[in-house]
């Protein structure tokens, strides 16, 4: 999020696109509903009527997928009637150029052709929110889950650049996250091809941590095949199933096959194409589930042996840091001691690390910052979020010490609840110190990307992330200066550029920067406190790129989905080629898009979401008894005009057959929310697998109280070409009557 939640209320125009808070983020949604309220209007882009539509004051029906073709078409409108904001595409922004050329092809008839939305409606959505002064865009799960969900996630901070609202109160864009501390996943390194912090996964970044690991870089090293597999991507959660599966992979993966699969903190019955998860789990020589309850893929396992379930301990059994949607990190207390039997995740890590004989190593920067304060056994969590402030500089975590972070939860009312500035002791600190937070004085950044404020009131500009060039020799820097330097755009700080930089450092603290930037350093944060001091941000004053040189879609580009209900527009908007070695797994793209005639045997188009009672693959909530009765069945959504045809009633079994010869036995549900062309499904059920009952799986004492079969069993082939996130917001399927 560039922004916050409650900043919403600065906002004059809301365009939620691919979210539905109303269901998925009720607290988010109260802000929303609140700055309707104080006189913004509420926009919202969904081929699902959904609830936020319901309270929305304009819904447009979009086709899924089809996003990018809508935004280009916004902003051919906006660029012909010279709505857009020149002066910050000029001095911010590298390669806006080439978006105006792919605009200016794309009007708005061509847009309604591909989205479904017509062409008048486009312009005056355009027009409406290109006078609208600031307008915040929300986005969530139905831009990210298609094949080009990265090229989404693009567009619509473009679009915010082009309108001038980035950097501003009640502009930005505002990604409303998923689970709780999701943000802080990510930011801890819960994917496979960064290193925490988003470090990079080189040599430099893996010797920065090993100093703050105390470890041996060769050590480390030594823990790899070879340097090559040390420094790639791993598995993803939806790829690792071919590593097991295709045997072409093993390429990939250092000439192996993979042998073992241990899941902690994650439903795996979420994850698309099930039927080859199960198939893939059933292969393996080991199977481990770290889960406070029984993890759903495990009741589909036809294995009687070497799989394991090991009670972890749920979040109110635990504490330590969090992050919020905003990049805030809030401390948690534990409310009670693990139950029965179960340990904290750490504690079963700890146990791991032991029996793999690296617990020394694995343990020792927590026994070093220990020593450090004068204890000579750690404390958890304490001493590991230390770790990570002192080692994370590249998004600038170094500020949030525990302490401070205790002290903001201990004293939420001395925060004001819409702009988070402190009050009394915590005067001119944001709650929670969202990141960057550069030093132990700086008061963390509510707004990203916002040049007007000092850097140390929150300021900052974009990110130099590419170098100080562009490879046809562009500047990447801002033409504007912060306030409170005199310089204009500048580099990251580094101790080889702090003197031309105008930082002032004495012989001592140079020689303790020696070879250190803004990012890798180790000991001190002088770099960082002098850059402030300075009024520079430490991790540079930027262009944002438009253009990115270095992948396939330099800009982003519509492109039809795999597997589109729109078969007569696949040629013209080809999806990508097949893409090799994609997180070690060979994916298919245009190779499977022109397959067969897709959208002739499976003619409807399948959405998917969520229900407010059920969260993820529902196997907590369906775990709660009450939660359980309020959404009991898996159903689907069938426009009526569909059902008629098909002769389906309102509550009859159906058959709904996936594009992988898969099919789920799932209840009709009639509804007007769908178009004639679409059916709708929520993601939060699995224990029935293809109409089989798997209730008898489960451990005895431990089955949900309401099972149902997974959307993921029929979900289509089909991973976002940046990130391999499954493509589950688009999807063809066949129905029948059961
Ligand atoms: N109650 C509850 N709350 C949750 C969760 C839960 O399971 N239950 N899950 C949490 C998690 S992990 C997440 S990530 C968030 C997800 O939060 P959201 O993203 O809001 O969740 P979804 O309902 O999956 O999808 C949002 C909307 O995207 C629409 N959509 C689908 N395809 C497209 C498309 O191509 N274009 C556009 N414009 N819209 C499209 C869908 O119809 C849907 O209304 O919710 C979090 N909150
Ligand atoms: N078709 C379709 N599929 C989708 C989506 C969709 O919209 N449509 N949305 C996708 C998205 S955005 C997401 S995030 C995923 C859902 O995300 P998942 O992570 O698959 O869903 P959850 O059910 O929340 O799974 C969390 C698991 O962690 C366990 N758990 C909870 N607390 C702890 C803890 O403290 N420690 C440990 N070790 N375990 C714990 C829970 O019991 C549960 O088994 O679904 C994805 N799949
Ligand atoms: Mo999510």
């Amino acid at each position: 999020m560039s922004n916050h939640i409650a900043d919403m209320m600065f906002s004059k125009y809301i365009f939620i696109i691919g979210a539905n808070p109303a269901v998925n983020h009720p607290v988010s949604m109260v802000h929303i509903l609140r700055a309707k309220e104080a006189g913004a209007k509420i926009v919202v882009v969904d081929p699902h009527f959904s609830k936020t539509a319901a309270k929305a004051d304009e819904y447009h029906r979009i086709r899924s997928g089809t996003d990018i073709a809508l935004v280009y078409g916004m902003l051919h409108h906006i660029i012909k009637n010279d709505l857009h904001d020149k002066k910050f595409l000029q001095e911010r922004i590298y390669g806006y150029e080439e978006i105006i050329k792919e605009a200016m092809k794309m009007t708005p008839e061509e847009a309604s052709n591909i989205t479904g939305i017509p062409a008048d409606t486009i312009r005056h959505i355009a027009e409406d929110m290109a006078k609208a002064k600031p307008a915040s865009l929300i986005w969530n799960q139905g831009l990210t889950q298609h094949t080009v969900g990265t090229s989404n996630t693009r567009i619509m901070p473009i679009l915010q650049m082009f309108l001038g609202n980035m950097g501003k109160n009640g502009g930005g864009v505002n990604i409303l996250r998923g689970h709780d501390n999701v943000q802080g996943s990510s930011d801890m390194a819960a994917n496979p091809d960064i290193l925490p912090g988003y470090y990079a996964l080189n040599e430099a970044s893996w010797r920065h941590f090993a100093k703050h690991w105390y470890v041996e870089y060769e050590w480390l090293l030594s823990r790899f095949k070879d340097k090559k597999m040390m420094e790639s991507s791993g598995y993803a959660h939806s790829t690792w199933k071919f590593g097991v599966l295709e045997p072409e992979n093993a390429a990939n993966n250092g000439d192996t096959m993979l042998r073992a699969l241990v899941v902690i903190g994650t439903g795996m019955t979420s994850v698309s194409l099930l039927d080859l998860q199960k198939k893939a789990m059933d292969k393996l020589e080991l199977v481990v589930f770290i889960d406070p309850y029984v993890n759903d893929l495990a009741i589909y396992s036809d294995r009687d042996n070497d799989l394991f379930l090991l009670p972890a301990a749920s979040q109110m059994e635990s504490s330590g840091s969090v992050a919020a949607t905003n990049r805030s990190y809030q401390w948690r207390s534990k409310v009670m001691e693990p139950l029965f039997e179960c340990k904290e995740d750490q504690e079963i890590l700890f146990e791991f690390a032991k029996r793999f004989g690296f617990l020394e190593e694995y343990q020792r920067s927590l026994y070093e910052i220990a020593k450090k304060d004068g204890r000579s056994e750690f404390i958890w969590p304490e001493d590991a979020t230390t770790e990570l402030t002192q080692s994370i500089r590249s998004i600038g975590l170094q500020g949030m010490s525990p302490k401070r972070l205790k002290a903001h939860q201990e004293n939420w009312h001395m925060f004001d609840k819409v702009t988070l500035e402190g009050k009394g002791p915590f005067k001119g600190e944001y709650y929670g110190l969202p990141w960057p937070c550069w030093s132990d004085k700086h008061p963390g950044t509510p707004v990203f990307y916002n040049d007007s404020i000092p850097v140390m009131r929150g300021g900052m500009g974009f990110r130099v992330n590419w170098g100080d060039t562009s490879p046809d020799g562009k500047s990447m820097f801002s033409a504007r200066s912060l306030p409170s330097s005199k310089i204009a755009g500048h580099p990251p700080v580094s101790a080889a550029n702090a003197e031309s930089l105008g930082l002032k450092l004495s012989a001592e603290e140079k020689k303790a920067v020696e070879g250190s930037t803004y990012a890798l350093g180790f000991g001190n944060n002088i770099l960082a406190e002098k850059a402030l001091e300075a009024g520079l941000c430490p991790y540079g004053n930027g262009r944002a790129r438009a253009v990115v040189w270095n992948w396939y879609d330099k800009i982003p580009l519509h492109r039809e989905p795999i597997h589109s209900v729109r078969g007569d527009l696949v040629d013209k908007y080809p999806n990508f080629p097949d893409k090799p070695n994609h997180f070690r797994a060979n994916i298919k793209y245009r190779s499977r898009q022109i397959e067969k005639d897709w959208v002739k045997e499976f003619p409807i188009n399948m959405l998917s979401g969520r229900l407010v009672s059920h969260m993820g693959t529902g196997t907590e909530t369906r775990s709660a008894k009450y939660l359980a009765e309020v959404h009991s069945e898996m159903f689907v959504e069938i426009h009526p005009d569909k059902a008629f045809e098909l002769d389906i009633k309102d509550g009859d079994m159906v058959w709904v057959y996936g594009t992988m010869d898969t099919r789920a036995l799932i209840k009709a549900k009639l509804s007007y929310r769908v178009d004639v062309n679409s059916v709708w499904i929520p993601q939060n059920f699995s224990g029935l697998d293809q109409g089989k009952n798997l209730l008898d799986k489960y451990p005895e004492g431990t089955a949900a109280y309401a099972i149902g079969e997974s959307a993921n069993m029929i979900s289509s082939y089909g991973f976002d070409y940046n990130t391999a996130c499954p493509e589950t917001k688009c999807g063809l399927c066949r129905i029948e009557k059961a």
